[in-house]
């Protein structure tokens, strides 16, 4: 059959569950929101009226359940877009390909894929404990380049100046992914919004100077001074342009909030990044719930 998917381009535990995540397809509702830290999930699932699953293996923990009518999966993912890259894939899986026949299903669902996550600015007016919105991300990460992305002439142009204002020795290839255009317009119309960077690391790749020698040492200005239109890079982090990038690939909508709990200009950290972490989930279920 010219559409089956193989047992090893698509492994499914003995259960018959997704490999890496160990869900079932009647465990994962339409909409889903992903955390890096798998002890989020518990801090959003507490706001549940109910819980109809908790699962989990390796970093990938799931609780389903629901508010009010609102049927809500929210699943850890781990640090880095080669998590994003298992997740999304495998939960695109278990909605749009028949477990059974290994065919896609002739009906494809799209998945409403909401990130809750913490950020680092990199404008000094962006303050810290606030929610901000990525409109966009710039991927320095390299996932996308395994995958058919293709770009608006305005989004190509944007990505080839912000490629243009990077020193050639790093050997940075940069990608850019868009956040799904109606989560924006039912989720966030009125919260601040910049272009993230996902980065591949958490110290010098975000432009970090501890001990090890880096080879790039302007990487924090280039991503600050850059600016196309009234468009400018707000923060860093590691999963959203992945997050985006494959989303758009496979048909799913995506928005990205970031927790700012480091301004990077200012170098100050946030004195109560949990306290705010929690303000952060409640208003985003509130936008959630409020939203259908
Ligand atoms: C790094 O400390 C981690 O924090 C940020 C980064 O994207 C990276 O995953 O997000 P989370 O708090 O959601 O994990």
């Amino acid at each position: 059959m010219m559409n089956y998917i193989s047992e090893t381009d698509l492994i499914l535990n003995a259960d018959g569950s997704a490999y890496h995540i160990n869900l079932f397809p009647h465990e994962v509702a339409d909409t889903i929101i992903t955390v890096g830290d798998q002890d989020r999930v518990a801090e959003v699932s507490k706001h549940f009226d109910h819980i109809e699953i908790k699962k989990g293996k390796r970093e990938f923990v799931t609780h389903t359940g629901r508010i009010g009518q609102k049927r809500i999966t929210v699943i850890s993912t781990g640090i880095g877009t080669d998590n994003i890259d298992i997740v999304l894939n495998e939960l695109d899986a278990l909605v749009n390909i028949n477990l059974d026949t290994r065919t896609v299903n002739s009906q494809l669902k799209s998945l409403d894929i909401i990130r809750i996550g913490t950020s680092g600015a990199v404008q000094a007016d962006v303050e810290l404990d606030t929610l901000l919105v990525s409109s966009a991300a710039f991927g320095l990460d390299p996932l996308m380049h395994y995958y058919q992305h293709s770009l608006s002439a305005h989004d190509a142009a944007l990505l080839q100046a912000f490629k243009e204002a990077i020193p050639a020795s790093y050997q940075l290839c940069p990608y850019y992914a868009s956040a799904g255009q109606a989560l924006l317009d039912t989720l966030a119309t009125d919260l601040p919004r910049g272009i993230t960077i996902t980065a591949p690391g958490f110290y010098t790749p975000q432009g970090r100077q501890v001990r090890a020698q880096t080879a790039t040492p302007q990487l924090l200005s280039v991503l600050q001074s850059f600016s196309a239109g009234n468009q400018r890079i707000t923060n860093l982090e590691m999963e959203t342009a992945g997050i985006y990038g494959l989303a758009t690939n496979l048909g799913h909508q995506a928005i990205s909030f970031n927790v700012i709990l480091a301004n990077r200009v200012t170098q100050q950290f946030s004195k109560q990044p949990l306290v705010v972490m929690e303000q952060s989930i409640v208003q985003v279920l509130e936008r959630i719930t409020n939203s259908k």
